[in-house]
């Protein structure tokens, strides 16, 4: 969903009542500055055919705090499509699940890969 540009003047210059038009006058002469939403970032799990998926259950668990249950769901969705959404964070939490993911499969030699995608 994209946001709207809000641009809400704070200070009026020339500041005129016109009562005949019931309107009020001015040049807005500066704005609130614009606040985003954090962008979000999806974490992508990839299949491979050789990282057991008792391996990749505890990464969704440990790491992404899902139950068991999502967990399995979620791999079995991978290991069928060939890839799955591990959840949707914030660029920097989103990193380092990616990073936490691709350090403890490099720490148990499998070749499971993760990756971020903007939201
Ligand atoms: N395809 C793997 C197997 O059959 C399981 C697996 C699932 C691997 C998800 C990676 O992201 C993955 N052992």
């Amino acid at each position: 969903m994209k946001q709207k540009e809000i641009i809400t003047p704070l200070f009026m210059a020339d500041h005129q009542r016109d009562d005949e038009n019931n309107v009020e006058r001015g040049v807005a002469v500066k704005t609130r500055p614009k606040t985003k939403k954090p962008s979000q970032y999806r974490v992508v799990l990839l299949n491979d055919d050789y990282t057991p998926m008792d391996f990749v259950i505890g990464i969704l668990v440990g790491i992404f705090k899902r139950s068991e249950g999502e967990a399995t769901t979620i791999m079995l969705a991978v290991h069928k499509n060939g890839v799955g959404v591990c959840g949707i964070y914030s660029f920097e939490v989103a990193e380092t699940k990616v990073g936490q993911v691709m350090d403890a499969a490099k720490r148990a030699q499998h070749p499971l890969k993760c990756t971020l995608e903007k939201a």
